[in-house]
């Protein structure tokens, strides 16, 4: 299996986030994608590519003109503004306040075009967040050109990212820019089956309203965990989108066999919807040593997931979202693609 993957991921280095009434280090950090590269070398699971530029036409068929015009010059208009650190929005226009006319302050636009404080706008952040999207789109294409699997090492993640905003990590939405692009290479019907432990809100919301790429989230209960404001069973899409959208919510404290048996669920939905590609949102944040997470998932559970997703017998693309606990996450990352590789 071909993984996709660019140094130029790197160079969006968060310091902090604010979190638990204070400034907190940053978790989704540089050497989260270095350890899963290094592991793809050492358990030879494949050759890695440097990613190709698709330039920011696949981008915009995704997200808002404003919103990437406004992530495109952001840094200038910071450093103009006589600021130097990383950057995070204080106020946001939720309901009854207007998020139309745009502000025109970079405070105002800051919070226009994102929804939490985990998510700081660096100076490199654009860089990295294309190079990601670049990724997942070079990755498609190893699919369009026959190849049966493929992993995007995408970090930054994307599965938070909406329209337009950005928020937990999360900046380009790759699964959904992947999606939009094999959409419209010909692919009639794509999946994406999200497993990251938080839901992929982002990725949800893009695709709501249509039925030519069903969303499918496992993930914790948003009454309990991040992010909180979407997520909940009773989302199942909307207009042509009816009953294209899915979501298990589970509790705290999820393991094996009770997230087993909503993978199933998932599982049986990919079935009945046979997609022509499968998009495998994958978050290893659902491990039992995560630090920011609260599943039970232990490392060889994910050779169970991969070697489940290859009985389905679709065309994969693994896209990397979250995981934290670093010293285990290139483990965990791959046990799912050498379990999909030996399923
Ligand atoms: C991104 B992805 C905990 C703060 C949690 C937001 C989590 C974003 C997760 N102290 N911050 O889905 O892995
Ligand atoms: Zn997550």
């Amino acid at each position: 299996m071909k993984t996709v993957f660019s140094s130029s991921q790197l160079v969006h280095a968060p310091k902090m986030e604010i979190a638990d009434g204070q400034l907190t280090e940053a978790v989704e950090i540089p050497q989260r994608a270095e350890i899963v590269r290094d592991e793809i070398l050492r358990r030879k699971i494949g050759p890695i590519w440097t990613p190709q530029d698709f330039g920011r036409a696949p981008l915009e068929r995704v997200h808002t003109p404003e919103y990437l015009t406004f992530m495109e010059t952001f840094w200038s208009r910071w450093t103009a503004a006589g600021r130097d650190r990383d950057a995070f929005a204080y106020v946001w226009p939720i309901r009854q306040l207007r998020a139309t006319p745009a502000p025109e302050s970079i405070d105002g636009l800051l919070g226009r075009f994102s929804f939490d404080t985990g998510t700081p706008l660096t100076a490199n952040t654009w860089e990295a967040a294309t190079a990601s999207a670049n990724t997942a789109l070079t990755a498609a294409r190893f699919l369009r050109e026959g190849d049966r699997a493929a992993f995007a090492l995408c970090r930054p993640p994307g599965h938070h990212a909406a329209a337009d905003y950005f928020g937990g990590y999360c900046f380009l939405n790759n699964a959904a820019i992947a999606a939009q692009w094999l959409r419209d290479q010909g692919t009639a019907r794509v999946a994406i089956l999200d497993i990251d432990y938080h839901h992929g809100n982002g990725t949800q919301s893009i695709f709501y309203e249509r039925s030519d790429v069903m969303v499918l989230n496992i993930h914790a209960d948003p009454r309990h965990d991040y992010p909180f404001f979407l997520g909940h069973a009773d989302e199942t899409g909307e207009k042509a989108g009816k009953g294209y959208t899915q979501n298990w919510p589970l509790p705290l404290g999820t393991d094996w066999s009770g997230y087993s048996i909503a993978f199933e669920e998932a599982y049986r939905w990919l079935g009945v919807y046979s997609p022509d590609v499968l998009i495998v949102s994958l978050g290893l944040d659902t491990y039992e040593h995560d630090p920011i997470s609260k599943f039970r998932l232990v490392s060889d559970d994910y050779l169970r997931i991969g070697a489940r997703l290859a009985r389905l017998g679709k065309p994969t693309l693994f896209v990397l979202e979250g995981g934290y606990a670093v010293d285990a996450l290139g483990i965990n990352c791959v046990n799912v693609l050498e379990g999909f590789l030996n399923g």
